[in-house]
């Protein structure tokens, strides 16, 4: 196989374990050191103990997801420049413990963002799912952050209004704990605030991008970039940034990874291929406007690990996580491209030609319907994931790639 099969693994306290990713069929673990206050070094010690754990179940740590990037060198706030010198040292910590492809976001506040995270699909399965009118009805009339209006049009406030006349108090504050998911401190989802959370404080956290528009926020992405690819060169890391979910701005943000002229305008700025993508196609597919093959033909020297999924649009912003064969997504182009840009790689000597992908979310399906599952990262609807794409990626090798030699 040319892509390397990975799993995301949360870390000891996974329900799904290292054993199970095994019988899944991953060689590779996507992980982080979750338990690290972000800003803050990892160390050699941890990290180290962190991969012979992955290691004693005969896997390897293959990808970081996340170093996260704090708030304060996404607003040059404070105490930024010690934490991006914490960053280069992170990064240097795992070169040295030989852990050598690294991504992060620059998502402002949120990571991920979703409306629903059980969206019931037609087989019965749940999916994680965006609703527009869910997301306006949060901001407009529970959050009621001030200028929320500005964003958008009167058609749209409408039928926010009706939404949110729709839901009970529970159902209140079940959309306030799936949209603030992903705040800062509960490493990338999990897990969620607790009933009560004051949303003036998150309002707090907003606020501090009042002044930020999208150029400078460019900007702050630009300067962090010159000053962590060149130590990401020197120890042979491949940084790849993830693109924003989903892929516009939302609550009024400045979000500045969701297009091609996006990534374009930051690999123009810092041109090494130490500033790489991680190439997520559920989040980039989100877009009618984002050509995926053509993304993938102009930046693929630069893909250093995959996030393979598919969306669902309708057409009117919203969206839900298909199949991985389903949906919007080509996957089946995409994995041609993927594997053709493997063999060149192969060709001219470069030793990252087995891309490292991961089955990206899942749905929640069969036995896991009943258990407490982390949103999007199930066992079996990944396990489902996995073996299809792992199906089309051998179908491809065997009935085309192989015949190119
Ligand atoms: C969601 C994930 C994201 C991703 C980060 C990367 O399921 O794809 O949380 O890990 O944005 O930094």
């Amino acid at each position: 196989m040319n892509m390397e099969q990975t799993w995301r693994w949360y870390g000891p306290n996974d329900p799904v374990s290292l054993r199970d990713i095994k019988q899944a069929g991953a060689t590779g673990i996507v992980t982080a050191l979750h338990h690290i206050p972000n800003g803050e070094v990892w160390p050699i010690d941890e990290i180290r103990e962190r991969k012979r754990l992955i290691e004693d179940n005969g896997l390897r740590w293959s990808v970081v997801e996340s170093l996260p990037i704090h708030e304060s060198i996404k607003t040059q706030n404070g105490a930024f420049q010690t934490h991006i010198d914490n960053y280069k040292i992170s990064l240097a910590n795992l070169a040295k413990c030989g852990i050598k492809v690294v991504c992060y976001n620059f998502m402002p506040v949120l990571d991920w963002t979703r409306t629903s995270l059980n969206y019931e699909v037609s087989d019965g399965s749940k999916a994680l799912a965006f609703e527009m009118d869910a997301l306006a009805a949060f901001d407009l009339f529970i959050l009621k952050r001030p200028r929320a209006n500005a964003n958008y049009d009167q058609a749209q406030i409408s039928r926010a209004e009706e939404y949110f006349k729709t839901l009970s108090e529970v159902g209140q504050w079940e959309l306030v704990k799936t949209i603030i998911a992903g705040l800062p401190g509960s490493s990338e989802g999990y897990p969620v605030p607790e009933k009560g959370y004051d949303l003036s404080k998150f309002q707090t956290i907003l606020d501090t991008y009042d002044s930020i528009g999208e150029q400078h926020m460019r900007n702050h992405l630009v300067y962090f970039l010159k000053e962590v690819v060149p130590v990401a060169e020197q120890h042979g890391v491949l940084l790849c940034i993830h693109p924003d979910d989903p892929p516009f701005s939302i609550l009024g943000l400045p979000r500045i990874m969701g297009t091609e002229a996006d990534y374009a305008y930051i690999f123009d700025q810092v041109k090494s291929i130490h500033n790489g993508i991680t190439f997520c196609t559920g989040s980039l597919g989100v877009r009618p406007d984002n050509d995926l093959l053509q993304m993938f033909d102009r930046f693929a020297d630069r893909v250093h690990f995959l996030h393979l999924r598919s969306t669902q649009r309708d057409g009117k912003g919203n969206f839900y996580e298909a199949n991985h064969l389903e949906g919007d997504v080509p996957m089946y182009g995409l994995i041609k491209k993927i594997l053709l840009e493997s063999k060149r790689r192969k060709q001219v000597g470069r030793n990252d030609f087995k891309i490292p992908m991961r089955p990206d979310h899942g749905h929640q399906m069969l036995d896991d319907l009943h258990k407490k599952t982390n949103p999007g990262y199930s066992a079996i609807g990944r396990l489902r994931g996995l073996a299809e794409l792992r199906g089309l990626e051998f179908g491809l090798n065997q009935g085309f790639i192989d015949q190119l030699d």
